[in-house]
Order: structure tokens, then C-alpha cells, then sequence
């Protein structure tokens, strides 16, 4: 396995091999298979673009030649920063075929998000569009580079300026040597981790049981059509069964810019879309144009939210609102996914998100000293299964800290399980705010705000926000004149955050209330300012 990656040990290897989870098949295998099976069908639409499987087979093919070409290798690491456009799922699938790993970046990641990813990686590419949203990533790309030695070709998808045009990394497809389905395949970042991005390995066999598994759960088939709204990059719409999930099903993708009604509405009526996945307050956000937008939304069969907590209330206003099924997904990058079934009962699905995958997951509610709790009970969950890491990528404290003795990882999560092996999420225990879906690790954003001269000392909290679920509140005490939001906003996007992560609101302190031992009380801060204050701003 890859430098810096933690294997399952030999008889987790065996047991999930024996029973069927693990395939010998690697991803870019998967597509050479697709292909042959469902050549003509459409595989994927974006834009103007429609592929169908041989075309992206094809394509996937001659990217790779043209990889190989530029000294890219088996193994080395490539930062793949695009939004859902075509280009993303051709590079993705070159780079698993020359048996190089895509580190799948988020569109919103700035400076601060990549120059760490390709220095954690040693990144030896990094792909861009030319622009997006008004930003122009090849400036991006200038100052990254100037920050990380290792990255030697930046390849751009559009107007490459002095980097490499992607479209001109092409050449006659040569046969490469398979790599191993033990190996890993790609990187993903974990949202649900203190400080900066970490790096989970998935292999191949395993994240091609995933989205097996995920498409079956999801009742997936050639019918489907699976409108990837949210960012392709990240685990839910890419393997939840997503992107990868609807291919495995001989299904078709279709890639939307815009996730907004908007953007794809005319998507699901044009393409006649089945299911896709959201966040919860887009999902609200949908439920509510529905009821005024003459676009025809009736081929939309199940709709799939997640990577937040769903309040019982939506859960039952949204799918009537939009004509469809719900699935509440509660899962993470890690690899556990838990999802409801389509054939759980409405108050199930209203109230829970979701069992695991996989028959053997094997899950566990604990207390804070790590004691099993009794059904329930809330406790952190604990898990281990066929696709569930057992170490981040060369990480050693963290995973000191993330893992128990017997390889049982620690989700962070404080969750409730049902007798029906249902799990109810009742909050997190690690200091990350989930602002809608998107995950802000507090001691980073606190990392930098540090450095602002008006900081003398800084906490980020999460308060209670109707729309986005949770939100984040700085609260800062000052050198002399406190700083005001704007001020702190444009300092992080001046070094390079994503924006996601500047804080909703400012409280100015004189201190911070403090627990029994001494640390600064996050809990006690955070509850101080669930009501809205007119200090904001
Ligand atoms: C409450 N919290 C949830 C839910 C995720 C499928 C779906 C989502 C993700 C994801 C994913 C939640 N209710 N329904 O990777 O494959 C919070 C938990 C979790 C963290 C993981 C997938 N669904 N969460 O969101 O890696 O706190 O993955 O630990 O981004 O999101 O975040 P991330």
C-alpha cells in the first residue's frame, strides 16, 4: 500500500474479500467494463457536452497516454481542484487508469486549502479551470506553486495562460500496467476533522464496494439519470451512489454548475432526472421554489439529503413539496454510509438518518471512556467495515487520536442507535461547525484569525442558525479597537480561505469562560450567543 497509509490488518483483508465486498477491480477497470456493457448509452451531460460510456472510456484512455507523456506516475499525487464539468470525470479516470491519485479539492478551496493539500501530498500536478465564479484559478495557481516545490505541471481545463492546456494532454492510448486493487486509488478530504484538511485514502476495491453497494441500496438502473448538483468532488455526489454509483448502474450523469433552482430545475426537466442528493438547506430551498416554478420536476423519483442534519419538519414538508421520495444519508468521507431504505416506513425516514451500508459495518455507541451504551443511549459513534479507513494519509498524531486499539474509527459523531440498527445524529464532540453540509474545523479558521493584529485571543463557535442548521460566531477579545466582521472576513479571504469558512458573526469579550480544568469552555460560549445579537457586523 501507499507510503503513509495504514492497511486493514490480514484477516479484515480475508473476511471482506471471502464475503464478497472486495472485487479484484480497480476503478479505472470499472470503466473499461462500463463501457463494453453500456458503449452507446449516455454516460455523462454537462453543458453542451453528452458523452456517452465509450466516449468518456476513450477520452479517460488518451488523457492517461498524455499523462504518462508529461512523467506523471503510478502513485503520484495530482491536486484536482474542478467543478462538475466533464473534464473532472476524465481526469479522474485517466489518472486511476496510469494508477496516479486524484486529491479531490473543493471548488471553494482557496490558497491556504490547496498550498497545504499539495505540500500534505506532495503533489506533482495540479488541475485547474482557467476561471470560476469570477476567480481566476491560474493566478491561484501561481501562488500555490510558488508555495509548493513539488507541484511541476499545473494543467488547465480552458485558457491555460503559461500552464499546460489540458485539452492538449492527449495521446494514443498505451497499455499500462494495472495497478493493484489493493492500491489506493484516490484522496479525499475529510470534513469532519479538527484542523486543517485530512487526507483519507480509499482503494480501489474498497470504494468500488461502496458505490456498488450504494447504487443497490438506491435501487439504481440503467433508467437512472443522477443530477449531481452539489460539488462532484465531494464523497456524497460522487460515490453515495453519485457520479460513480449511476455509472456502475449503466446509468446517466448530469452535471450541474449551478445548484440553485434555478440552475436545476431546467436540468430536471430537460434530462428527465431521477434522484440526486443535497444538503439540507438547499433541499428547503428547493421544497420552496417548487411550489411556484412551472419547471416539470415529475420524473424525480428519490431525493437524497444529507451531510447535515435534517430537521424532522423538512423531512416532511420537502418531498411532498418536490413530488418525490426522500433518503436522509448520514455518512462521511471516511467511508461509513448510512443510509434509510426505500422501503423503511415515512417515520423512519422523517426521523433518522439512516443504517449502514454494509451487513458488516460493525458500529458502536459509546461513552466518554469508551464503554459500549446500551440502545438508546447517546454516545460518539465508533465503526469499522470494508470501507472504513484505518488511518489518515501520513498522519500520524491524528490517528493516535481518531482510532481505538481494535481499528475502530471515531466519527466524532454523538449519535443515538434504534433497535432497528437505525442512527439518530444528535450532535458532534469534535470542533467542527457544519454550516449547512460544509464543515468548518473551528481551530483553523482560529489559526488564522490569530494573525490578525486587532486578535489578542480567539474562539469559533457554531450557533444555532435557522436556515444553515448551525453557523459560526467569532468571539474575539481585542488587542486595543476590536476588529469588525468585515475587517476579520477580508483578512481570511486576503489569506486565502475558503469563504465558507469566514465567521457569520463577531462577539467581542473582555474573556472567556473557562471549564473546571482551565480550557476555554466552547460549550459555554456557544450557548452564551444562540440568541441574535446586535453586535454582529
Ligand atoms: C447529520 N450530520 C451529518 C446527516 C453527514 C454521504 C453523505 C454525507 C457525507 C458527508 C458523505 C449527516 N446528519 N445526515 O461523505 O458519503 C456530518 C457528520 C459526519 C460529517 C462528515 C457521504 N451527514 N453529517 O457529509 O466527510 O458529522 O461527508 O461525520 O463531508 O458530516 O462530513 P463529510
Amino acid at each position: 500500500m501507499l507510503e503513509g497509509c495504514v492497511d486493514w490488518p490480514e484477516e479484515f483483508r480475508e473476511r471482506y474479500r471471502a464475503a464478497g465486498y472486495w472485487r479484484d477491480e480497480t476503478l479505472g477497470g470499472l470503466l473499461r467494463g462500463w463501457a463494453r456493457r453500456h458503449g452507446g448509452r449516455t454516460a455523462l451531460v454537462a453543458g453542451a457536452t453528452r458523452w456517452g460510456y465509450a466516449e468518456l472510456d476513450r477520452r479517460a484512455d488518451r488523457l492517461a497516454a498524455g499523462l504518462v507523456a508529461l512523467g506523471v506516475a503510478a502513485g503520484d499525487r495530482v491536486v484536482v481542484h474542478l467543478p462538475n464539468r466533464a473534464e473532472f470525470a476524465v481526469v479522474c479516470f485517466a489518472l486511476f487508469r496510469v494508477g496516479a491519485l486524484p486529491v479531490l479539492a473543493l471548488p471553494a478551496h482557496r490558497d491556504a486549502e490547496i498550498a497545504h493539500l499539495c505540500r500534505l501530498s506532495d503533489a506533482v500536478a495540479y488541475v485547474v479551470p482557467d476561471e470560476l465564479d469570477g476567480v481566476d484559478f491560474r493566478a491561484l495557481a501561481r501562488r500555490v506553486r510558488s508555495e509548493a516545490p513539488s507541484v511541476r505541471h499545473v494543467l488547465v481545463a480552458g485558457e491555460a495562460a503559461e500552464f499546460v492546456p489540458l485539452a492538449e494532454v492527449d495521446g494514443e492510448p498505451v497499455a499500462l500496467p494495472e495497478p493493484s486493487p489493493a492500491e489506493v486509488a484516490l484522496l479525499l478530504l475529510s470534513g469532519g476533522t479538527t484542523g486543517a484538511p485530512k487526507l483519507i485514502p480509499r482503494t480501489h476495491r474498497d470504494y468500488g464496494y461502496s458505490l456498488r453497494a450504494s447504487a443497490e441500496v438506491c435501487g439504481l438502473g440503467p433508467g437512472s439519470v443522477y443530477l449531481a448538483a452539489l460539488p462532484a468532488a465531494h464523497a456524497f455526489p460522487l460515490a453515495a451512489p453519485g457520479v460513480l454509483g449511476t455509472w456502475s448502474a449503466g446509468g446517466t450523469v448530469v452535471f450541474a454548475t449551478d445548484p440553485s433552482p434555478d440552475g436545476a430545475f431546467p436540468l430536471i426537466e430537460a434530462e428527465r432526472v431521477t434522484i440526486t442528493s443535497l444538503v439540507p438547506p438547499l433541499a428547503a430551498v428547493w421544497a420552496e421554489a417548487a411550489e411556484w416554478s412551472d419547471a416539470d420536476l415529475s420524473s424525480l423519483r428519490l431525493l437524497q439529503v444529507g451531510g447535515a442534519r435534517l430537521p424532522a419538519a423538512s423531512a416532511r414538508r420537502v418531498p411532498e413539496a418536490l413530488g418525490c421520495r426522500l433518503q436522509q444519508v448520514f455518512g462521511m468521507a471516511e467511508g461509513l454510509v448510512n443510509f434509510t431504505r426505500l422501503d423503511d416506513p415515512p417515520d423512519v425516514v422523517a426521523t433518522t438518518q439512516g443504517r449502514p451500508m454494509c451487513p458488516d459495518d460493525e458500529v458502536r455507541v459509546v461513552d466518554e471512556s469508551d464503554a459500549p451504551l446500551p440502545d438508546g443511549a447517546t454516545g460518539e459513534l465508533q465503526v469499522r467495515g470494508p470501507c472504513i479507513l484505518r488511518g489518515y494519509y501520513r498522519d500520524p498524531v491524528a490517528n493516535a487520536r481518531s482510532f481505538t486499539a481494535d481499528g475502530f474509527f471515531r466519527t466524532g459523531d454523538l449519535v443515538r442507535r434504534l433497535p432497528s440498527g437505525h442512527l439518530v445524529v444528535e450532535g458532534r464532540r469534535t470542533d467542527v461547525v457544519n454550516r449547512g453540509g460544509e464543515k468548518v474545523p473551528v481551530e483553523e479558521v482560529e489559526h488564522h484569525l490569530l494573525a490578525h493584529p486587532a486578535v489578542r485571543d480567539v474562539v469559533v463557535v457554531g450557533v444555532p442558525d435557522a436556515g444553515l442548521g448551525e453557523r459560526t460566531c467569532a468571539c474575539v477579545i481585542p488587542r486595543a479597537a476590536a476588529p469588525t466582521l468585515a475587517e476579520l472576513r477580508t483578512f481570511l479571504q486576503d489569506r486565502g480561505l475558503a469563504a465558507f469558512k469566514f465567521p457569520d458573526r463577531l462577539e467581542v469579550l473582555d474573556s472567556f469562560p473557562r471549564t473546571g480544568v482551565g480550557k476555554v469552555s466552547r460549550r459555554a460560549l456557544a450557548a452564551r450567543f444562540t440568541e441574535p445579537s446586535a453586535a454582529t457586523g
